[in-house]
């Protein structure tokens, strides 16, 4: 694979289908309202954008009922799926996928998207609160975007109308940063998968620096492998990224969340990176400012913002 490409192609996926609250689906807009598409280009990057990002709305069924707990299901799958063509699509021209979202469920389209290009040698760098790995049967809540990450493995077979979805990232190809609020169903997953996950307590223990040392060393000892990241604004502290959907405290401070985004672009192995999670629509007009810029410096510092 290319390291540091010079395209960068922006994927938008205003989607809120695999969560019940209204807003998420704004997160993109607000995003480039912001300006993030001149801040990359004036970064020296070309900017290429996915088209199309109105039509995601215009996928929702007139009827989607629940099937066993999964909420919105064929929404979420025709969303995702769309998301995956429009990734790989980026990801096969050499560029660097950048894909805002939308909640976390999208990630099921972007890590299918990115593997059909990169194949199992794809690492993949989960960022969140959550762990977002459980599966039709252990997940309590039925929202899909606690889910993603079950299918993408192969945890669960993936019944209709996820079946499109193969298990496309290898286990020990996963390491999560930030993890603070898991099912215990989801705990149970990591163990018996044995996937590697660095919570709050490891940041608090070994410091960040020492953390995504570690990470890169468990998914990519020699920084040869393509790397996925994908960040769920909510990995963040609420003082610092509050417009989310499910804040939990005692999350990242600004510059721990930065700091995994410079360590990143600085291995140069970085071809897709998510951002996603963003809630314009929670909280007041200051929470919902802090949050979107918040957001856009993350993208900015994972391509190589800070980096002299
Ligand atoms: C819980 C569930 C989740 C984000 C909440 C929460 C999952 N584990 N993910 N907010 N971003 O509902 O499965
Ligand atoms: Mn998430
Ligand atoms: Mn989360
Ligand atoms: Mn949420």
């Amino acid at each position: 694979f290319l390291k540091n490409p010079e395209t960068v192609g922006i994927t938008c996926v205003p989607f809120s289908g695999g969560q019940p609250k209204g807003g998420v689906d704004d997160g993109p807009v607000e995003m480039m309202r912001f300006g993030i598409l001149d801040q990359i280009q004036d970064m020296g990057y070309s900017v290429e954008l996915s088209d199309g990002m109105d039509k995601y709305q215009t996928l929702k069924p007139a009827d989607d009922p629940p099937i066993g707990k999964m909420k919105n299901p064929r929404y979420v799958s025709l969303a995702a799926r769309r998301v995956a063509e429009q990734v790989r699509a980026q990801c096969e021209k050499g560029n660097m996928a950048v894909t805002l979202g939308g909640d976390h469920s999208i990630a099921m389209g972007t890590l299918v998207g990115s593997s059909s290009v990169y194949g199992d040698d794809l690492c993949v760098i989960w960022v969140d609160a959550h762990a977002d790995i459980n599966t039709p049967d252990t997940t309590d809540s039925g929202n899909l975007h606690g889910c993603p990450l079950s299918f993408i493995l192969g945890i669960c077979d993936a019944e209709s109308p996820f079946d499109w979805i193969k298990p496309c990232i290898r286990k020990d190809r996963l390491v999560y940063i930030g993890l603070r609020d898991v099912d215990a169903g989801e705990k149970a997953i990591l163990r018996k998968h044995n996937i590697k996950a660095f919570s709050m307590h490891d940041v608090d223990r070994h410091g960040i620096g020492k953390v995504v040392e570690m990470a890169l060393d468990h998914v990519n000892k020699d920084r040869t492998l393509p790397v996925h990241m994908s960040f769920d604004v909510d990995a963040l502290d609420p003082s610092v990224a509050p417009a989310t959907g499910t804040p939990v405290r005692g999350g990242l401070t600004f510059r721990e969340g930065h700091y995994i985004c410079e360590a990143v672009a600085e291995t140069g192995c970085l071809v897709a990176l998510d951002l996603v999670e963003v809630n314009p629509a929670l909280g007041d007009p200051e929470s919902l400012r802090q949050t979107v810029a918040v957001g856009c410096s993350l993208v900015r510092c994972s391509l190589g913002e800070s980096l002299l």
